[in-house]
């Protein structure tokens, strides 16, 4: 847990302390009371003259041991924060070497000795915001104490890590190091022990106010934007506000009053519960299948798709052959490539070298031939089926035998076009969301005959660029898209009952939606699920109930923005959402013609209505094995659906809110809607057993 070592210098000796408890060097009880341990023995050692405090491998530390949130604070003596104190009370020099990655309690723990040495290499950070919670070890009241309110403010309320460079510069970091860090921070320790000066300890004094006083508000409405609906970023900025009034006990103890609150919280524990869930989805089915290497990638289609897919794997360095049969069509994805990478060049997300590397990896071709030697080919052409079953023909004809192909329909069979191939046990889907250069998301869909091997090489290089990979089973919409299905069904009956667009889409987005229904549907274009409705309509039932609302409005020739109108309308050149009297008109005439009397419709029914249709598909999904885990289904609808982080997905949501009231109303809309409201099977049996979707 800890490692001791007395490391002697002609100016004397000092004990260099190592925490090491892999995977991340994390805080657990475990550490904290080593540490402790080996901290009040280097301190009654009176041939030591400094402390040096450092980790193991990569990390220096990533923090407290989040899984131990859910346990009584008793059972976590001692506190990280009893720690801290210790190492700043310290009558001897105490200094971090912060030899990797510091984050969280971590960068608190270095915050409590009096300086600091890191690797050129090292990040820093206070990503507590980002699981629901403050930084609650000290870091609210010591970083501004150390580096000012206005710089400390922006590392907490965003919860983004430094680098060293950073570090030095706002003064958390006294000194950078290369591969002598060790020896640099004793020296720097014994330095300061035989010095008059003796050591620098922070003043306790409330803060001196910031030139710009309204740095809070400016900040609360940043994090408004960037944490719509988390209350953590508030009380992050409120606990920071507290320094320029109080000393750094009384601070101290605001914070831990204020952390409590939080980690006690729903909103914390959804975002641990993501924290965790997207660390399942992305583990590999079978630990023990070697991914064969990906450097060298095929994408069909230079349309939105294909082109945000051949920047996400440019942007992580990977060599690209976009092709498209249609040379105009390749020029005209081309153009939508290099404005892309202009407009993050003009945002400063890149520089002019970085968007040429880029671009420079990117080669465009008409000839199918450019693929013959890929690893990878990925499938992104029109969304038919016949269409892609030719493509796949093509491409096992030409292709190394050995090379993967991938397709990515966001619905469409995976197995059928396996079945066009020499190769089923390489064919596998890859369902980006658009924009697919942004978008984290990646449904992996794996057909029946889908081998192991192309599942973990597909993994492996979604990590490798960004992605957040899921393993899903072919159905039709897999499981985002499928679950988004019977979501929209009732957003679309709820408008003929009496709820308007605004409403319905209102109604959600306080919810937390990013985008309520109506209004995504407008961006995405509503042209894509009028298309999967018309090919289902030969098998829909005559006696469920359907409404005719998006088709009517497709047929009018208003598929969303791209039109100018959709459910709502459009100015020229702008996303913002009109309403439009016309469809207000055209929904009542849907309900007329469907005998439907309208009625007001309240908020609480909306959500009902949506969240509760996206819970039941899920267990259905869950029941069929099309997701392998609840929590998949949460990092699904997080990561690609502008679920709210704060709510936990729909799955975790449902538990919070209890699944036998969730089952009691989904059975009151079965008895008031119909059959389409049967209630899954294996909800009612978590609901009556006492069960969660989180045990399972
Ligand atoms: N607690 C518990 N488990 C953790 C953990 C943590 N802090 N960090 C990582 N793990 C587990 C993770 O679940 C995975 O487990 C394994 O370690 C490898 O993680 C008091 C209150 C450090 C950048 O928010 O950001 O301190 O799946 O796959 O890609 O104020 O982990 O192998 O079983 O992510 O190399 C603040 C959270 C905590 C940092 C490493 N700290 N961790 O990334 O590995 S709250 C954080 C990360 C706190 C104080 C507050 C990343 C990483 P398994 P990994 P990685």
């Amino acid at each position: 847990m800890i490692s001791k070592q007395i490391e002697v210098f002609p100016g004397g000796q000092v004990a260099v302390l190592s925490i090491q408890n892999p995977p991340v060097n994390g805080l657990g009880s475990a550490v904290r009371a080593a540490l402790g341990k080996a901290l009040d023995e280097a301190i009654a050692d009176t041939d030591v003259l400094a402390i040096v405090l450092t980790g193991a491998g990569r990390f220096f530390s990533g923090g407290a041991d989040i899984r131990e949130f859910n346990t009584p604070l008793t059972l976590r003596e001692p506190v990280l924060r009893d720690i801290i104190n210790k190492l700043e009370s310290s009558p001897k020099p105490t200094v971090a070497a912060i030899n990797g990655i510091a984050l969280g309690g971590g960068l608190e723990l270095a915050l409590g000795c009096h300086y600091r040495v890191a690797v050129d290499k090292a990040t820093l950070g206070l990503p507590e915001v980002k699981l629901g919670v403050l930084p609650g070890a000290g870091g609210t009241q010591r970083l501004p104490r150390l580096i000012g309110v206005e710089a400390a403010l922006e590392i907490i309320a965003s919860g983004d890590a430094i680098n060293a460079d950073q570090g030095l510069r706002c003064g958390l970091v006294d000194q950078i190091a290369q591969d002598d860090l060790v020896t640099k921070a004793c020296l720097l320790g014994l330095q300061v022990a035989g010095s008059e000066d003796g050591i620098r300890r922070l003043n306790p004094a409330a803060v001196a106010a910031p030139k710009n006083p309204e740095i809070f508000e400016q900040a609360r409405q940043k994090a408004g934007r960037r944490y719509r609906g988390c209350v953590a970023p508030l009380e992050c900025i409120a606990c920071l506000e507290k320094t320029l009034t109080t000393s750094l006990d009384e601070g101290l103890e605001f914070e831990r009053q204020r952390f409590q609150v939080l980690v006690n919280g729903d909103q914390s524990k959804a975002q641990r519960h993501i924290f965790f869930a997207e660390r399942s989805a992305m583990k590999l089915p079978d630990a023990d299948v070697k991914p064969e290497p990906i450097n060298h990638v095929g994408v069909v289609g230079a349309g939105t798709m294909g082109g945000g897919i051949a920047m996400s794997l440019a942007n992580a360095g990977i060599p690209v052959v976009l092709l498209d049969r249609d040379q105009a069509a390749l020029d005209r994805g081309w153009e939508i490539i290099k404005n892309n990478y202009s407009a993050s060049v003009s945002r400063k997300k890149l520089d002019q070298p970085q968007m040429e590397q880029r671009l420079a990896l990117i080669r465009r071709a008409v000839d199918y031939q450019e693929l013959s030697d890929v690893d990878l080919v990925i499938e992104a052409a029109f969304e038919d089926m016949a269409v892609k079953r030719e493509i796949f023909e093509r491409l096992d004809a030409l292709c190394r035998p050995d090379a993967i192909l991938a397709s990515n329909t966001s619905r469409l069979d995976i197995n059928e076009l396996a079945a066009a191939t020499s190769r089923p046990g390489q064919v596998i889907g890859t369902h980006f969301f658009s924009p697919a250069n942004v978008m984290r998301l990646l449904e992996v869909v794996q057909g029946v005959q889908t081998n192991r091997t192309a599942i973990a090489s597909l993994f492996s290089l979604a990590r490798k660029i960004g992605k957040t990979p899921v393993l899903v089973g072919v159905c039709d919409g897999f499981v985002g898209n499928r679950m988004v299905s019977p979501y929209t069904r009732e957003a679309h009956f709820l408008l003929e009952e009496g709820a308007s667009p605004e409403q319905v889409d209102g109604a959600l987005q306080r919810f937390g939606m990013a985008m309520g229904p109506l209004r995504m549907g407008d961006m995405a274009g509503l042209d894509i699920s009028w298309a999967a409705r018309k090919r289902m309509a030969p098998t829909r039932p005559a006696h469920i109930r359907y409404s005719r609302v998006a088709d009517r409005i497709c047929e009018m020739g208003r598929l969303g923005q791209k039109t100018g109108a959709g459910f709502y309308r459009y100015e020229e050149g702008s996303r913002n959402p009109v309403p439009d009297p016309v469809i207000d008109e055209l929904i009542k005439e849907c309900a007329q013609a469907s005998g439907i009397e309208r009625r007001d419709i309240s908020d609480e029914e909306i959500i009902q209505r949506t969240m509760y249709a996206l819970v039941n598909e899920g267990a259905r999904i869950l029941e069929e094995g099309i997701a392998q885990r609840s929590s998949d289904i949460d990092v699904i609808y997080v990561a690609g659906y502008g679920f709210p982080v704060f709510r936990g997905g729909p799955m975790f949501y449902a538990d919070t809110v209890g699944l036998p009231q969730v089952l009691a109303t989904i059975e009151r809309f079965h008895a008031e809607h119909g059959e389409l409201w049967a209630p899954a099977p294996l909800l009612k049996e978590l609901a009556s057993s006492g069960r969660k979707f989180s045990d399972l």
